[in-house]
């Protein structure tokens, strides 16, 4: 019997792409130098699409597939997938969520500390020989015991959350409906969080809900010398305006994740030296990529068999 075909929308590492070999055929559209011609030979034959939190899958090209019959995606934001068309169509979309939770919640941390501890600087300080020349660095920014503000209290939010308990810090949030079970204290919007934190990490999750969701406003209500952090998607905050808090020193220090375009970056980003910049990495770990590939796969041998599907975003 033919395998099912399944479009693979951007690289996955090998360990998944080897066992998805053998059951599936599988048509790489990264890899293809004319994506054009490449969907004009395969379309009328995929059965599935593969695809990743920053690629999504557009109604555009759904519309060309008309066997599809689900879009796996190896990753938990599913904002780049166009989730009306799916299911105006029948077509189940799957997600990997809590696998991530915590690797995710570990970057903020990592960018937090980076940030304000100054480690690029300090690791340079060292391998460039300024420590022998010069003695020791610029003191930098205590982190321990601050007042941290989450915009979106999800899975990540919590697990961010719970590292600030270990470090002392006292914490509040902001998102769409309070939850009174947690013992942190709730505000509306981000606008209302950010003058009482001295530190705001973004983990809200993306698309048309929370586009721009830390506003202007907010960032204009930063106390000057705030700390900044995002991990979840460069859309849920106006960089123009989160550019100017940086520039007018509202933010002092800040660690980011996520960009609006990514991987293109407003080149504004690179020329401040109190910033900590990472390539969309938070789930980038060994550990939690194969848990993610897992699951995905998983999903995908479950629509296969005709099995419930794990982790169907419902
Ligand atoms: C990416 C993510 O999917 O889970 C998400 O929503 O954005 C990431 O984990 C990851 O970069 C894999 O491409």
């Amino acid at each position: 019997m033919d395998k099912p075909e399944l479009l693979v929308m951007g690289v996955l590492p090998d360990w998944d792409l080897e066992p998805m070999a053998e059951r599936y055929t599988l048509r790489l559209l990264y890899e293809a130098p004319d994506p054009e011609a490449f969907l004009a030979e395969h379309a009328s034959d995929i059965r599935g699409i593969v695809t990743k939190g920053e690629i999504g899958a557009s109604a555009a090209l759904m519309e060309r597939l008309p066997r599809l019959g689900i879009v796996a995606c190896y990753g938990v934001g599913i904002d780049a997938i166009d989730r009306g068309w799916c299911a105006a169509h029948g077509i189940p979309v799957t997600n990997t969520p809590d696998v991530l939770t915590e690797d995710v919640a570990d970057m903020a941390f990592a960018l937090l500390l980076a940030a304000a501890r100054e480690i690029p600087r300090a690791d340079r300080w060292v391998r460039e020989g300024t420590w022998a020349r010069e003695g020791s660095m610029p003191l930098t920014t205590r982190v321990w015991g601050k007042h941290m503000g989450i915009v979106g209290l999800g899975r990540i939010g919590q697990a961010v959350a719970r590292r600030a308990e270990g470090f002392g810090m006292r914490v509040s949030y902001s998102g769409r409906t309070p939850k009174p079970h947690l013992p942190y204290t709730y505000h509306p919007t981000p606008a209302a969080l950010a003058p009482q934190v001295d530190i705001l990490v973004c983990c809200a999750m993306g698309g048309p809900t929370t586009q721009g969701l830390i506003d202007r406003a907010a960032f204009e209500a930063l106390r000057p010398g705030s700390l900044f952090v995002n991990v979840s998607r460069g859309s849920c905050v106006d960089e123009a305006a989160l550019l100017d808090a940086i520039r007018t020193g509202r933010i002092a220090l800040a660690g980011l994740d996520v960009f609006r375009d990514e991987p293109g970056i407003d080149p504004a980003f690179a020329t401040f030296p109190n910033l900590v910049l990472a390539p969309h990495a938070a789930s980038g770990t060994v550990e939690t990529r194969k848990a993610m590939g897992q699951l995905m796969r998983d999903n995908v041998d479950a629509f296969f068999a005709r099995r419930p599907l794990p982790t169907e975003v419902t």
